[in-house]
């Protein structure tokens, strides 16, 4: 059996994917080995569960679920396994992708999808996300963490000077 990288990153669709390219990059920045696959909770349920099984079995531990319109594939995701499953609303249809929001945020209790923000900002946070809770168990990912925090804090705009209202930015 082929061992399997820390983080699962499952979608719906092939139409899926380019949101999903700033969860991948992200992951790679944290040096978190990753695999993807394009599964349809509602199209191939049988597929979706056999692959949740022989994944878990082969050691992975989180489990990314990107999907849009009525997107239950988190929520089935959350429902084979009691591995942490993080979940990726996309914007595929004419409701911009609240559909998709209100599938992954509003789950029965007891089975638990980390919501995050809505298409390719979400997808980001999904990677930085799996990253602090590997992180809980791996100092060397503390670091990563840490140091992308640092990056982001430098590289953010400087805000604009109150005492100088109008003025722009300092
Ligand atoms: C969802 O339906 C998928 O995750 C995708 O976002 C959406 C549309 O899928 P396609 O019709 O493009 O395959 O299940």
């Amino acid at each position: 059996m082929i061992p399997a990288p820390s983080v699962a990153v499952i979608c719906g669709s092939r139409s899926d994917l380019p949101a999903l390219r700033g969860c991948f990059e992200t992951l790679d920045r944290y040096g978190i080995g990753w695999e993807a696959s394009v599964i349809s909770a509602h199209r191939q349920p049988a597929a979706l569960a056999a692959y949740v099984g022989e994944a878990e079995a082969r050691g992975v531990r989180i489990f990314i679920g990107a999907a849009g319109m009525a997107a239950h594939l988190p929520g089935v995701l959350a429902s084979l396994t009691a591995r942490p499953v993080i979940g990726v609303p996309l914007d595929a249809g004419a409701l911009g992708g609240v559909d998709a929001l209100y599938s992954v945020v509003q789950m029965p209790p007891g089975v638990p999808v980390a919501g995050v923000a809505i298409g390719p900002a979400g997808a980001r946070n999904a990677a930085h996300l799996a990253a602090r809770i590997l992180a809980l168990a791996d100092p060397a990912l503390v670091e990563r963490v840490q140091a992308f925090r640092v990056e982001q804090a430098a590289a953010a705009e400087v805000g604009i000077d109150p005492r100088g209202a109008g003025q722009g930015v300092r």
